[in-house]
């Protein structure tokens, strides 16, 4: 069974840390004084557009200054070498795993680069700030949105990720804190279809004791470390 049982990975915030992008609860889940669940909502978008572009904008802004870590290159080496099924599954929004050469890669939270119009729904990945421009397509102004999943709003890839868990042979948790759903739930379908869990995390997670084995440290030496283990036993 070396390297061909089938593998399902999710990422969190933790992984993108040592890249520089802060994490949601690091900061006490805050921003500019605003909870980030009061912010990354549907409601706060048509409350107050400009506060809500500004908080992406930042974000946005900030993905150019930061590069991949060695936590995202391992990953991106264990898929190249992987024979089995292989979903990495991330509820980050920024675009480090596709540059460090992840390929079998689910945002399911969607992505920061990613816009759309809510009154058109012209999409498309465009660069540069959101505040105050008006929609390329439908000259809508508020009318692009950062095309992430707000809270709620139903992620991406529920089914592929569903039936990913259903088979497979180990889930590990990387970098999250186990606060927000259905992501955090996942660990429980797959001890349900009888995988092997792992959690990598600085600290235990608010879902750690459903995980059967735990490496705690930053994922910059965990992750590899866990990698290359991988890759030797098999
Ligand atoms: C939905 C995109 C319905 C936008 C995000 C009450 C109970 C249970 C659930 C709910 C509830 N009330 C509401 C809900 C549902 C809600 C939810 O879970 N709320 C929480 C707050 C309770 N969920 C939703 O609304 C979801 N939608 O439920 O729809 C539905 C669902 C299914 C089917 C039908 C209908 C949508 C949630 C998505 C929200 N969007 N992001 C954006 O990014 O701006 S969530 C956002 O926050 C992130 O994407 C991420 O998912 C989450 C933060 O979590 P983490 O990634 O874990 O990051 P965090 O900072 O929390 O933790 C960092 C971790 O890293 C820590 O553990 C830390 O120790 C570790 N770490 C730090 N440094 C390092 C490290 N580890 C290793 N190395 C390091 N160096």
């Amino acid at each position: 069974m070396a390297r061909r049982f089938p593998l399902v990975i999710l990422t969190g915030a933790g992984i993108s840390a040592e890249s520089g992008l802060p994490t949601f609860r690091g900061a006490g889940g805050l921003w500019e004084g605003h909870r980030v669940e009061d912010v990354a909502t549907p409601e706060a978008f048509a409350r107050d557009p400009d506060l809500v572009l500004r908080f992406y904008d930042a974000r946005r802004r900030a993905l150019a200054r930061v590069a991949p870590n060695p936590a995202h290159a391992a990953l991106a080496r264990l898929e190249a070498a992987w024979e089995g099924p292989f979903l990495l599954v991330t509820q980050n929004v920024d675009d480090l795993h596709e540059r460090a050469g992840s390929k079998k890669l689910l945002h399911m939270h969607g992505e920061l680069l990613l816009v759309r119009c809510v009154r058109c729904g012209f999409r498309a990945r465009l660069p540069g700030d959101l505040s105050g421009r008006p929609c390329p397509n439908c000259r809508a102004r508020p009318g692009l949105r950062p095309d992430v999943v707000w809270f709620g709003e139903i992620p991406h890839g529920l089914e592929e990720i569903r039936a990913a868990l259903e088979r497979c042979a180990l889930f590990a948790a990387i970098g999250t804190s186990g606060e927000v759903y259905p992501a955090a739930g996942f660990v429980e379908e797959a001890r349900a279809a009888g995988a092997h869990t792992v959690e990598l995390n600085l600290e235990p997670s608010r879902t750690s004791r459903l995980f059967a084995e735990h490496r705690f440290g930053p994922a910059s030496r965990v992750v590899p470390a866990w990698v290359d283990e991988l890759l030797a036993r098999s």
